[in-house]
Parts: C-alpha cells; sequence; structure tokens
C-alpha cells in the first residue's frame, strides 16, 4: 500500500466503515392522543462491522427532544430510566421494542396520527444512522 492510500485508510478508516456498517429498520411510534406531548418509538439497529457502535444522540426535526430510555421491573411495577447510550455489538443488533428499550420522543411539533412518517436520526462518534419511524399499532 502506498503512502497516500495508507493516510486515507487512517483518517476515514473508522468513519467510513462505521457509517456503511450500521443500518436501522422496522421503526415505529405508538399511536397516541393528538395532544400528547412524549411518545414511544422502537427500532431495530443492526451492525455488520467488525467493532461495537456507541450511539449517544438521537434528534428529529418532528421533536423537541428524544432520549433513550430502558425499562425495568420495581418489585412487580415497570418503571423507565434514562440510558445514555446504545451499544450496537459488533456483527449484532439491537432491538427498542416494547417493555425494554425505546425512544422517548418529547415535544411533538406536528400533530403525529397514524401513518404518518417521522425521520429520526441516531449519532455516535464513529457513525451516524438515519431512519423512518411510522406511527403505527404494534403489530403481533
Ligand atoms: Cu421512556
Amino acid at each position: 500500500m502506498n503512502r497516500l492510500l495508507i493516510f486515507i485508510a487512517v483518517a476515514f478508516g473508522t468513519a467510513v466503515a462505521g457509517a456503511a456498517s450500521l443500518t436501522a429498520r422496522e421503526g415505529w411510534i405508538r399511536p397516541a392522543p393528538p395532544v400528547a406531548q412524549v411518545r414511544a418509538g422502537y427500532v431495530v439497529i443492526e451492525n455488520a462491522g467488525d467493532t461495537e457502535i456507541v450511539l449517544d444522540k438521537v434528534e428529529s426535526a418532528d421533536f423537541g427532544a428524544i432520549e433513550i430510555h430502558t425499562m425495568y421491573d420495581d418489585a412487580g411495577t415497570m418503571l423507565m430510566r434514562r440510558v445514555p447510550e446504545l451499544r450496537i455489538p459488533a456483527k449484532g443488533k439491537v432491538e427498542l421494542k416494547p417493555g425494554s428499550l425505546h425512544l422517548m420522543m418529547f415535544r411533538p411539533k406536528r400533530v403525529l396520527v397514524e401513518g404518518e412518517h417521522v425521520e429520526v436520526t441516531l449519532r455516535g462518534a464513529d457513525a451516524t444512522v438515519t431512519t423512518t419511524l411510522v406511527v403505527k399499532a404494534q403489530t403481533p
């Protein structure tokens, strides 16, 4: 490998590999009354790469803020708390789904009835993935 190619690999290798290896699919948002100020979103994120990917920011033009939450059982009561990041294992996936990890989406900027599409971007230091979440009832 010549010197230029080595430079390119070092400078851009991580970002390019991370971006290319990350995919998101099956995104959806639970239907809620139009006045609801908090919505729950779910998506499957897959990492085809050889290194773990950490995502710690979630953004959408349609929401004021989005946090990553998880659910836990507190003596029979399901509660939720914020988690700082999603870690997508190498050659693996993380499923955000009801009763587990989810996106907590605050302050919708427009009315989101069933069938609406919302574009969401998940970011980390080494990778970014943008995907579409559809407002729809959970499919069994
Ligand atoms: Cu939550």
